[in-house]
């Protein structure tokens, strides 16, 4: 798959050279280069991405680099990860369509994908941090949740199309690997690229002193590598979601794995917990309680648009092998019970994802710019003890969270007190 003698990294200056023979490109952008404008504008840990702008119109070019771009090239990381977020992208497009890219070209020697220019979206994350308020952002992604959640699972897909798409995105191992790494392992010892605020330093030591803790965190890795319910976004943050006043969409799907079910949403209400945690250091006292009021209720929504649309897809959807109409319909016997059951076990793992989300973000390498831009570590540091500590409760007692309206006394319960 991978034809790592052919790549050649692109640059702002080399990108026309080189894609100008792509209709899929000429076709959107039009084919006169001198009129191209190239912008290279990635954010992320991993990849370039570019902007190309032509006379008619706009493309996003993605270009999976051959190390770990945070890091640099100490840290290589294969390009066959493209092909595994193209193939991603196609089935997140079939299963909730609309709510990815589309997908103009693929060219997986070059580890490129060229798709749609998301405009006036921007990155969710500097939304929140900024104070703006998404409308329609709670279904989007509560639906898109249960969407790619049920449709990417057995109790929708054909046996054997799923079995065989466990069998191909397992050839994805080194991106897995990072997760297994960063989110399950490093935040737990003394990791060589951790590094946490200075301040949180006896709150850390304390932590990974945990015995029943990091039990606990390795028993979640092992549903995380073992489980393979459902196809992941498997990175789904706020940083993976571009939004306008009212649109959003899921980017970078490069994290895709076969996994739980509960692993994407519980990852993503982390994220929003953190926005959450880290709005009085964003906020003036006026803005505050309502903006921090705005993010729990896009939280609360996103569970409930997830519940309603899973149940919804149990009704009119069930057509795999799992909880079939033979067993339950056909009887004369009611599956709502196995349907309250499955989604019992999808919550209780989203909010030990959760907790786990929250720790890895302020202990292990990558951290979230809802903290890191706070630049005065006195005033983050309590900010984050605060996610620390709900993290933790969250690992420790996942089972007991009844629902998400508990989640949210939880939050507010952390977000009162002070922890340091
Ligand atoms: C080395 S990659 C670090 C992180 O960036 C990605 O967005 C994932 O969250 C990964 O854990
Ligand atoms: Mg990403």
């Amino acid at each position: 798959m991978e034809k790592a003698s052919t790549y050649q990294e692109l640059s702002a200056d080399t990108l026309a050279a080189r894609l100008n023979s792509i209709a899929a490109v000429t076709d959107r952008v039009g084919a006169d280069t001198s009129q191209w404008q190239v912008k290279e504008v990635g954010d992320g840990n991993l990849n370039l991405v570019f902007i190309l702008n032509g006379p008619k119109g706009t493309v996003i070019v993605k270009q999976a680099l051959p190390y770990v771009r945070l890091v640099g090239d100490s840290w290589p990381l294969p390009l066959y990860r493209a092909f595994y977020e193209n193939q991603a992208l196609i089935r997140q497009q079939q299963r909730d369509p609309g709510s990815v890219p589309q997908v103009f070209h693929f060219d997986g020697d070059q580890a490129l994908i060229i798709m749609e220019y998301l405009a006036p979206h921007i990155i969710l994350r500097g939304k929140l941090i900024a104070g703006e308020r998404v409308a329609n952002l709670s279904r989007t992604m509560g639906e898109f949740c249960a969407r790619t959640a049920f449709r990417g699972s057995e109790l929708c897909m054909a046996s054997g199309d799923k079995k065989a798409d466990v069998a191909l995105f397992a050839g994805n191992v080194a991106i897995p690997a990072i997760s297994e790494a960063l989110v399950f392992t490093a935040p737990y010892h003394e990791a060589e690229l951790n590094h946490h605020t200075p301040e949180l330093t006896p709150v850390v030591e304390k932590l990974r002193g945990d015995v029943a803790l990091k039990t606990r965190v390795q028993a979640m890795m092992m549903k995380f590598i073992s489980n393979t319910e459902t196809m992941l976004h498997g990175d789904l943050h706020t940083g993976s979601i571009m939004s306008t006043d009212d649109d959003s969409r899921v980017i970078d799907p490069e994290f895709v794995q076969y996994g739980p079910m509960g692993f994407d949403i519980g990852m993503l209400t982390a994220n929003f917990l953190m926005a959450y945690f880290s709005q009085p250091a964003h906020r003036s006292a006026a803005d505050l309680g309502g903006y921090q009021g705005w993010i729990l209720d896009q939280i609360r929504e996103i569970f409930e648009h997830f519940d309603t649309e899973f149940r919804h897809l149990w009704k009119t959807e069930r057509t795999g092998i799992l909880y079939p109409a033979t067993l339950f319909e056909d009887q004369g016997h009611s599956s709502d019970a196995a349907c309250e059951d499955v989604l019992r076990q999808i919550y209780e793992d989203a909010f030990a994802f959760c907790g786990i989300e929250m720790l890895r973000r302020v202990l292990s390498l990558a951290h979230n710019a809802d903290f890191e831009t706070i630049t005065d570590t006195a005033v983050r540091a309590p900010l984050e003890a605060r996610n620390i500590m709900m993290g933790v409760e969250l690992i420790q007692n996942a089972e007991t969270v009844r629902d998400v309206a508990s989640l949210i006394a939880m939050a507010e319960r952390f977000n009162a007190g002070d922890i340091l």
